[in-house]
């Protein structure tokens, strides 16, 4: 991995042009590099804010802009070390210039996501609140950003540190009653080590009970919209999008490809995909968009499934309501403002329905909650904490795992080494999420996923 001993200096502000960008140097000679080429350099109060000028190359005498500069000293700063944050005007230019001053003055361009991964390895924060740091900036939906906050806050690292605390001191003293055999079960009585492995599995089988409301918040869905031709498969599509992205017609077979979009339902993050009408039809341009809508429904989590209550339902809509039975759907029955020819309890069992028209209703209110209730599928979004990601879930599960096994193993009164083998699996699961062991390889991978600057 990166050197964790330079001075390293990136724009921390989205690239392009604003009121203002930050200019962030981190590390060792991040104060002498400020020096170097701000004026008011070495007379930077800690934590206090200094409208002061910046000066670079070629011409040392002439100022490049009027900035703010702080200066936030180790270990009291994002990353732990010295840092030097400077606001200039927000000028791709003259972010770029103050950048290749610092370098010159001795530091060196930031990797991605090097600032956080220095915060990491100092202790500014676990694994997960470094993660958390990258969920947060990427957030499209408030829900995505308030599960992600939490978790910067610090409540999986406290749920998950707690458990690994205990797991320490059950281990220790189990460990102690090995080491002293004369004392007996003196330090570990197996009746209390039973009862207290099954609530520690307990606990980390209540964080994971809210996962999967964590993951569908953090990750969305692919929701695929299906329907013969003409039913307002499209119409569907641009209602729940709020723009007219697709083209509506009233000729059958308009939409041929598959059109992706993402929508904010309910605070989830949806890809929808519009699919041209399933009919069987000579037209090889057509057939392939049917093949297209048929592979779409393949790889959805749930299906909008719209049907035109204007029209006799016939065989295509029955197939596909047959085709679809397995999958988790909505029946969208629409045209609500023509004379109906059939009834919506015409379709029985056929799951979650909702009567709309589509024409006369801007916002299908209806079908965005009954599409959200079908993904949280009753289990809606819990207080904190919640696990929302996968390689965290993952990681619990196995701890949650391998203290079933301790906990039966006390059960069966089993030699103490069999069951310090898997509280030991389930401190290793623990400390992997918090980062607190965690190969090298695996903290790469999360890093490079952030952008420069963070
Ligand atoms: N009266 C009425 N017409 C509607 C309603 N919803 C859609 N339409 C009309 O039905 C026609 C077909 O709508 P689309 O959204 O293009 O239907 P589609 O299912 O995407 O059709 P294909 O792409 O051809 O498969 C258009 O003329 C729409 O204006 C509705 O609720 N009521
Ligand atoms: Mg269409």
């Amino acid at each position: 991995m990166y050197s964790p001993d330079d001075t390293i200096v990136a724009v921390a502000t989205p690239p392009g042009r604003g009121g203002i960008g930050v200019v962030r140097v981190s590390g060792p000679a991040a104060a002498a590099a400020a020096g170097a080429i701000l004026r008011a350099g070495h007379d930077l109060q800690p934590r206090r804010a200094t409208l002061t000028s910046v000066v670079g190359a070629p011409d040392l005498e002439r100022a490049l802009d009027q900035v703010v500069a702080t200066y936030f000293p180790a270990p009291a700063s994002y990353t732990g070390e010295d840092v030097v944050e400077i606001s200039g005007h927000g000028s791709p230019v003259l972010l770029r210039q103050i950048v290749e001053a610092v370098v010159r003055a001795g530091a060196r361009l930031a990797e991605p996501g090097e600032f956080t991964l220095r915060a990491f390895l100092n202790g500014r924060m676990d694994l997960v609140q470094a993660e958390a740091v990258a969920d947060l900036i990427e957030a499209v939906t408030p829900l995505q950003a308030r599960v992600a906050f939490d978790q910067l806050e610090g409540t999986v690292t406290a749920a998950i540190g707690a458990i690994d605390a205990a797991l320490f001191d059950l281990s220790a003293r189990l460990e102690a009653s090995i080491d002293f055999p004369e004392e007996g079960y003196h330090f570990a009585e197996p009746a209390a080590v039973a009862a207290e492995t099954r609530s520690l599995q307990q606990r980390a089988q209540a964080l994971l009970a809210g996962a999967r409301a964590g993951r569908l918040v953090r990750e969305g869905r692919q929701v695929v919209i299906l329907g013969k031709p003409n039913v307002g498969k499209s119409t569907l599509f641009n209602r729940l999008l709020g723009a007219p992205r697709a083209i509506v017609t009233d000729v059958p077979g308009t939409t041929r490809d598959l059109l992706t979009e993402t929508a904010e339902v309910e605070g989830l993050p949806l890809t929808l995909v519009d699919t041209a009408g399933i009919r069987r039809t000579a037209d090889a341009v057509e057939s392939e968009g049917v093949a297209r809508a048929r592979g779409a429904l393949q790889v959805a989590a749930a299906v909008l499934l719209v049907l035109d209550r204007s029209r006799p339902l016939d065989d295509e809509d029955l197939a596909l309501l047959h085709e679809t039975a397995a999958a988790d759907r909505v029946i969208v029955v629409n045209k609500a403002d023509r004379p109906p020819v059939w009834d919506a309890a015409d379709l029985q069992d056929a799951g979650p329905r909702v009567t709309v028209s589509l024409r006369d209703e801007a916002d299908p209110a209806g079908v965005r909650r009954a599409l959200a209730e079908l993904l949280w599928a009753g289990e809606p979004l819990r207080d904190t904490p919640t696990l929302s990601n996968l390689r965290h879930i993952v990681l619990v599960e196995r701890a949650a795992a391998a203290l079933a096994r301790a906990a039966d193993a006390a059960d069966a009164a089993a030699p103490e080494e069999l069951l310090l083998a898997d509280l030991q699996d389930a401190r290793a699961a623990l400390e992997e999420v918090t980062g607190k062991r965690t190969a090298d390889d695996v903290l790469q991978r999360i890093f490079t996923r952030f952008c420069i600057g963070k």
